[in-house]
């Protein structure tokens, strides 16, 4: 579907229930509360439900407070339109796409090369560097007037998913959207310091637990962290640790693939992949032979047992993928 049809598609609709994947993260939230701000200049009504709160760090974006949790009364939330965000897959959102029961028209909007097109309406783009540059794009289309605080919530949603522009999925056009963002007077000095510049002290002594642990393989082309549930048994961090680690990873010379493994938390015994690859070596095509997915660069898995074998297991398959 083209941006064209999306753009008429939205204007079809007059309420919208708005959602993401769980654990959400700058994309995520920014793409969101750009549509919703997006959806409001056309008049529209519009509800946003997650599954998961808010990540550490983020309570500074405008309009965080309209993100609401799922809970109890999210069933008596009236909309015609379910727009899902930044999701490669519907269960991406948790339980959040429950609340359609009466089947109303999703709108699937994303960048993820491994998307399912779930949607009735389905705009996949993965050529774009965030979904955040994808409502910008909606934006610019519909010619709607931008907003300081809606340009807070793409920019940081675009920085984010470029590592700071640096990723190789920043293009030119992501450097012209992040330009036109910044003339709505943010500050992208202060949103940086926000997000990756505003670890707690604790977290860093757990980060230095961790990073003692990197497990180097294929001559040094590729390393691994196991983020196990001992290492929390003092308190959990406020940072997401594993993104920590992953930048770390990259920042190795002669690394290529990154890969953090993760227990779960929770009761069963689930462990989350997260695969980062710097250059040639698709992680989402490792990623979907364990029924994830992602982008080429940077993807994820969740699979269930003991996490030595798991690590074993995935290491031996990214081996495969470096020739
Ligand atoms: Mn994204």
């Amino acid at each position: 579907m083209s941006l064209n049809e999306v753009c008429a598609s939205i204007k079809k609709y007059n309420s919208f229930l708005i959602t993401v994947h769980t654990s959400p993260e700058g994309d995520a939230l920014g793409a969101e509360l750009g549509f919703y701000s997006l959806i409001k200049k056309l008049g529209k009504r519009g509800a946003i439900i997650n599954e998961d709160k808010l990540p550490y760090g983020y309570d500074f974006l405008p309009g965080s407070k309209l993100i609401r949790l799922l809970n109890k009364s999210s069933k008596n939330v009236d909309f015609d339109c379910l727009a899902v965000l930044d999701c490669a897959d519907l269960k991406r959102t948790g339980d959040v796409y429950k609340l359609n029961k009466d089947k109303k028209p999703v709108l699937n909007i994303d960048h993820h090369i491994s998307n399912r097109n779930f949607g009735d309406l389905n705009w996949v783009d993965s050529g774009a560097s965030s979904c955040s540059e994808m409502v910008y794009k909606i934006y610019k289309k519909l010619r709607l007037p931008m907003d300081k605080d809606a340009a807070v919530a793409l920019y940081t949603g675009i920085m984010t998913d470029t590592g700071s522009f640096h990723y190789s999925n920043t293009s030119s056009y992501t450097f012209k959207a992040a330009s036109e963002l910044l003339k709505f007077g943010i500050d992208a000095a202060q949103i940086y310091r926000a997000t990756y510049e505003n670890i707690p002290p604790a977290d860093v002594k757990l980060l230095l637990k961790l990073l003692p642990k990197i497990e180097f393989h294929c001559q040094g082309r590729v390393v691994g962290f196991q983020i196990k549930k001992e290492l929390f048994k003092d308190g959990k961090p406020s940072v997401d640790l594993a993104d920590l680690a992953l930048s770390f990873g990259r920042a190795i010379k002669g690394v290529e693939v990154v890969a953090l493994f993760k227990e779960n938390l929770g009761e069963n015994n689930e462990v989350r992949v997260n695969l980062r690859s710097q250059g040639k070596v698709d992680v989402n095509e490792i990623a979907a032979s364990f029924d994830g997915g992602g982008h080429k660069n940077a993807a994820g898995c969740t699979l269930t047992g003991d996490i030595k074998k798991i690590a074993k297991k995935v290491i031996a398959r990214i081996r495969q993928s470096l020739r």
